[in-house]
């Protein structure tokens, strides 16, 4: 099954935003692998956002993802990568579908509130890099074979 990586950035977290991402994601029928309250470090996020470097916004990116703290979490699912991209909506607050957490909750792309890994394959490396295998608990859900063809 696919897993995803869903950070709930710091302006997130500093608006109380948490709890409506997560059931956001609970309603939608994904079932939730691993969750970590955490203060992300220089080393970690540069990693994380590598692909990045370089870039214009790249600075402070790293500033705004290690100002305060974020909720890292995996999520599972069928299609959970493209599922939880579409909750989350576009990378542009402005540019996100009407009903997507950065289109209820954000105008600006250095303020949009949530990461979701853009891919499976970048799903199980951003998985490995913010968990270890050990935290990450696979259970049955009584609901599963009703949500989970
Ligand atoms: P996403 O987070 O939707 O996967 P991304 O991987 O292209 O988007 O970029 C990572 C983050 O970097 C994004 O959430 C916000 C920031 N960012 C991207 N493009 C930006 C830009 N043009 N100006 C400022 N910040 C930007
Ligand atoms: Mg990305």
């Amino acid at each position: 099954m696919e897993k995803t990586l869903v950070l709930v950035k710091p302006d997130g977290v500093q608006r109380g935003l948490i709890g409506e991402v997560i059931s956001r994601l609970e309603r939608r029928g994904l079932k939730l692998q691993a969750a970590k309250f955490m203060q992300v470090s220089n080393e970690l996020a540069e990693t994380h956002y590598g692909i990045h470097k370089g870039k214009t916004f790249y600075e402070g990116l790293i500033q705004y993802i290690t100002s305060s703290p974020v909720m890292a979490m995996v999520w599972t699912g069928p299609n959970a990568v493209a599922a939880v991209r579409q909750t989350m909506g576009a990378t542009r607050p402005t540019e996100s579908a009407p009903g997507s957490v950065r289109h209820d909750f954000g105008l600006e792309v250095g303020r949009n509130l949530t990461h979701a890994s853009d891919s499976p394959e970048n799903g199980e490396t951003e998985v490995s890099l913010w968990f270890n295998d050990s935290e990450l608990i696979d259970w049955d859900r009584a609901v599963d074979n009703w949500i989970f063809e």
